[in-house]
């Protein structure tokens, strides 16, 4: 830990990077935790399912379009300063499940200088440290190209470091194939995309071949493919469509904030929404995250009941706050979502919805391809650059495929590592796999995280919530009865719910019920210890969403369980 902080000097010349290599190969591969979950997954099948699909833009002509726009310069760093690993209150109350060695924050020099910019990056400098426990180190850039960005990475990930945030336009790497997904049918023909994983890869080998600039081979090197350390962009100049890069900016990292300060609420409760192509996959990897029964799963389905289209997105699904997370499978390009029903879902459209989860997994080809947009919009930027008080992160990719094998994703997220961390233990584990390199590279090399990487989805890292998983319910559920008399007919809703486990410090004093809706918590009841049991009368033909908390002797109330209900 002070390491890092002993590290972040400005004086860091001739040499430093021989001995930060040297550093690099000696320590241990310590911050990836790769999970050999032993899922395969028919790449295959996926290519030809994204064939099918031509969304009519030419992403490769915008590629090119915007390298012209941005021709490297030479890079000029500075640091600015670095918080040390310290002990707050807030230490010694919970170990917020964060184990971080260090995160660098880069920040676009031009954009720093401005003093609505500054004070909302230095606070949440601030903030990131606080939460995670961990050493943050500010530097600001000025020009730069991929490779001497990644040379000062790799300065600080030779004193420990575990992920670095990206504020404003600062350089990125691209990639390129001659025939991107050559295994089905011919092939997609020639692709490039920005790729991330060159920041995230530090001990493998980057070639750019034919010498144009953009990196076409990646070997192990004097390490491996796989990443070390998670990359997350926060540029609002990406979005230059709905104003000026600093306001956009200003307003982000003004919501990031009630996240950190603990004033956003959220509820432990998913979303995964798949369009019609991929109907037929499992999404039960889903549970890892809130747990079982604790999110919709959504499928396309060829019936009346079919609930996954356009505009139950967009009204529906979007403005929840009931979901914490949400994961959306459709085709996609940079533009819009392309639901089977309901048609083309544009950027435009998401944003004015104002997306209410903390965070967003677009599966869809290109929904988070910024450089496609030109400055002016992409879809995945379209989902936290806005007027929403909780959209805070999205992670998709910059070219066609996306996610697969979301396990240890998800597993991650669950356990309340950060979005960042469990965005790298997922890539590791893709390029652990033993699943052919080519599916690898068509499917994931274009990964990337928008938005805050460290912020978690079960609870506020550094945030006392004074909760334990042990201290809640279990198996709480709803099943209706028809009650009827002579002379009346009403539904009830049963609800049940088992005590937590005797082995909690403090014995329950009673149960609180809720129920949540136009998304707010309303309280129902409370229920003392020892009864397990709740009839809600003159059940209606709605959703019902029910949560239950316990709350000990000590006054403690513990997170919610949830209970979903709907009449068919
Ligand atoms: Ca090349
Ligand atoms: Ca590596």
């Amino acid at each position: 830990m002070t390491r890092f902080f002993s590290r972040c000097k400005p004086a860091r010349k001739v040499g430093w990077t021989l001995l930060g290599i040297g550093l690099l190969l000696a320590l241990p591969q310590a911050q990836t935790r790769a999970r050999d979950t032993g899922q395969r997954i028919d790449y295959r099948e996926m290519s030809r399912i994204l064939s099918r699909f031509d969304p009519g833009i030419d992403h490769m002509h915008l590629h090119f379009q915007h390298m012209q726009s941005y021709p490297f310069q030479p890079m000029r760093n500075r640091y600015r300063y670095s918080y040390g690993s310290v002990h707050t209150q807030k230490s010694m109350i919970e170990d917020a499940g964060s184990s971080l060695s260090g995160v660098l924050v880069l920040a676009n020099a031009q954009l720093y200088d401005d003093d609505q910019a500054k004070p909302r990056i230095d606070r949440y400098v601030q903030d990131i440290h606080v939460g995670h426990e961990c050493p943050v180190a500010l530097e600001t850039i000025e020009g730069g190209s991929p490779e001497s960005l990644k040379a000062l990475i790799r300065e600080y990930y030779a004193a420990g470091l575990s992920g670095v945030v990206l504020i404003g336009r600062l350089p990125a790497a691209w990639f390129e194939v001659p025939n991107d997904h050559y295994w089905w049918e011919g092939g997609y023909g020639y692709a490039n995309w920005t790729c991330d994983l060159f920041f995230m890869d530090l001990d493998g080998q980057w070639e750019d071949r034919d010498g144009n600039g953009i990196y076409d081979f990646h070997t192990q090197g004097l390490g491996d493919r796989g990443p070390e350390i998670f990359i997350g962009r926060i540029d609002a100049s990406t979005m230059g469509s709905y104003g000026t890069e600093v306001e956009l900016l200003a307003r982000y990292l003004d919501k990031d904030h009630t996240y950190w300060a603990g004033d956003l609420e959220f509820q432990n409760y998913g979303l995964v929404y798949t369009d019609h192509d991929w109907a037929n996959t499992s999404t039960y990897y889903f549970r890892n995250l809130y747990g079982l029964g604790h999110y919709d799963a959504l499928k396309w389905q060829d019936s009346l009941d079919n609930r996954v289209y356009k505009q139950d997105y967009l009204d529906l699904r979007l403005p929840d706050t009931f979901y914490g997370f949400t994961q959306i499978w459709t085709h996609a390009a940079y533009t819009h979502h392309s639901f089977h029903m309901g048609g083309d879902c544009y950027e435009s459209e998401v944003n004015s919805r104002n997306p209410r989860s903390l965070g967003y997994n677009i599966n869809g080809c290109h929904a988070c391809d910024w450089a496609a947009g030109l400055g002016n919009y992409f879809l995945g930027g379209g989902y936290i650059f806005n007027h929403s008080p909780s959209s805070l992160a999205v992670v998709g990719t910059t070219k066609v495929g996306g996610m697969l094998g979301f396990e240890s994703f998800y597993q991650s997220l669950g356990e309340n590592h950060c979005l960042g961390t469990a965005f790298l233990d997922w890539f590791a584990d893709r390029l652990h796999s033993s699943e052919e390199y080519g599916f690898i590279l068509g499917w994931h090399y274009g990964m990337v995280l928008i938005g805050d990487p460290l912020i978690a989805f079960r609870r506020v890292p550094g945030v006392s919530t004074q909760e334990t998983m042990e201290a809640m319910p279990s198996n709480f559920s709803c099943r209706r009865e028809e009650n009827r008399s002579l002379f009346t007919r009403e539904y009830l809703n049963i609800l049940s719910w088992d005590s937590p486990p005797s082995a909690v410090v403090s014995p329950v004093s009673h149960y609180c019920l809720y129920e949540f809706v136009s998304n707010a918590l309303v309280h129902i009841a409370d229920i003392p210890a020892g009864t397990n049991r709740y009839l809600q009368r003159n059940a209606e033909d709605r959703l019902y969403r029910y949560g239950i908390t316990a709350v000990n002797t000590s006054g403690h109330e513990s997170s919610c369980v949830w209970a979903v209900y709907e009449n068919d």
